[in-house]
């Protein structure tokens, strides 16, 4: 397969409410999808992860499309490839995965729209349905009664799982007034790196909440302080911000700072990355869950297909499109029973929807 034309698509999508974690607030999400074009008339489409700032990691999306442009997409047009070749092909540039996973998506969707075979097939899926659960943001106004009002809305919804957003400041008294609410939901909590050991002791107080797991709660290259809270607490640590690879990850659990992975295909250079950490993780008995990024239908499709493998037996932030956008670029993916459908159609399953996509794009950039 040739790739002969790459272009991106920059769109804005207002949020249905802001979304606020330890690292700032979101009231619209801004996406570069990616759209690829073949030799033999197929078009792919990529969903690029970045944040227009560089907040929960160090890529954000005016640097994606210059790195794209100028490194990324010069060393994939007009050759033959298949898209295993991507990831070395794009191996001499350093960093920036998320530019890169974004691309190797793109390019992957074509190719599986050129063979018919669906993403969640060629990746090695094992279900039709996934198991869902939803991320709740840090109120807006601080305040424990609109976070009550938000999470009843979504154990309403039928989420299986829900994941409160903590901080210094906003962790045990909100996690426990959810638990006390809802004392059976599965429930897990995500730092976003906003503590450090010295909270060691403050946060071994959620161990009271049987929580799934905590996520991340120390910065990412801090593998030593994730070690210290493995040991000190009950509840399993979950890595996030730190999981790179799977190189990487395989480090992280020997050394013993990681018990749960979140699989993020994105931040991890694409689906065949987080595929190679799913089949390591299975390998060893390490529990995994797909993360999300406020992805558009183009992400959420692709994610949902990765959660159907085998090894991810947590729901993930792999919530129904309505969690996040009352109008989105593809058509929406819904909850039926806290469970969304795997998409069967060749590649991602879903594409753009030309009328959507024009009304919701702010610049597109022709890149080759
Ligand atoms: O840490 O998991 C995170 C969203 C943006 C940036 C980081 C994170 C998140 C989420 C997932 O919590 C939200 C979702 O897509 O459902
Ligand atoms: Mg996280």
């Amino acid at each position: 397969m040739r790739i002969v034309g790459v272009d991106v698509h920059r769109c804005h999508l207002p949020l249905v409410r802001p979304f606020r974690t330890s690292f700032g607030s979101e009231y619209v999400k801004d996406v570069l999808l990616i759209e690829v074009r073949t030799a033999d008339g197929f078009v792919g489409w990529g969903e690029c992860v970045a944040s227009p700032q560089p907040d929960y990691s160090y890529e954000f999306n005016d640097a994606v499309v210059l790195v794209l442009r100028d490194h990324l997409v010069p060393r994939v047009m007009g050759i033959d490839l298949r898209p295993e070749d991507v990831a070395q092909l794009l191996a001499p540039v350093r960093g920036h995965p998320m530019a890169r996973g974004a691309l190797e998506l793109a390019i992957l969707d074509a190719y599986l729209r050129s063979t018919g075979e669906s993403l969640a097939s060629y990746l090695g899926s094992v279900r039709s349905e996934v198991d869902c659960g939803v991320s709740v943001g840090i109120p807006d106004d601080d305040s424990l009664d609109t976070l009550m009002a938000e999470v009843a809305v979504y154990v309403d919804e039928g989420y299986r799982r829900i994941k409160l957003k903590i901080q210094p400041g906003w962790d045990v008294a909100p996690v426990r007034a959810v638990r006390e609410q809802w004392p059976d939901m599965p429930l897990q909590v995500d730092a976003n790196q906003a503590y450090d050991r010295h909270h060691l002791e403050h946060l071994a107080k959620l161990d009271d909440f049987g929580l799934l797991l905590i996520e991340q709660p120390f910065a990412e290259d801090d593998l030593f302080g994730h070690r210290l809270i493995a040991e000190r607490m009950a509840t399993p640590v979950c890595l996030d911000e730190s999981v790179l690879s799977a190189a990487n990850v395989e480090a992280l659990i020997d050394y013993g700072a990681c018990d749960i992975v979140n699989i993020k295909a994105g931040r991890v250079g694409g689906y065949l990355e987080a595929k190679a950490i799913h089949d390591l993780c299975l390998g060893l008995g390490v529990p995994v869950w797909c993360g999300g990024m406020l992805e558009t239908g183009v992400g959420r499709a692709a994610n949902i297909a990765l959660a159907s493998l085998a090894g991810f037996t947590l729901p993930g932030d792999t919530s129904a499109s309505s969690r996040f956008f009352a109008r989105d670029v593809t058509e929406p993916f819904v909850l039926h029973d806290g469970r969304i459908t795997v998409p069967t159609g060749p590649g991602i399953g879903v594409t753009p929807i030309p009328q959507m996509l024009a009304e919701l794009t702010v610049a597109r950039t022709h890149l080759a």
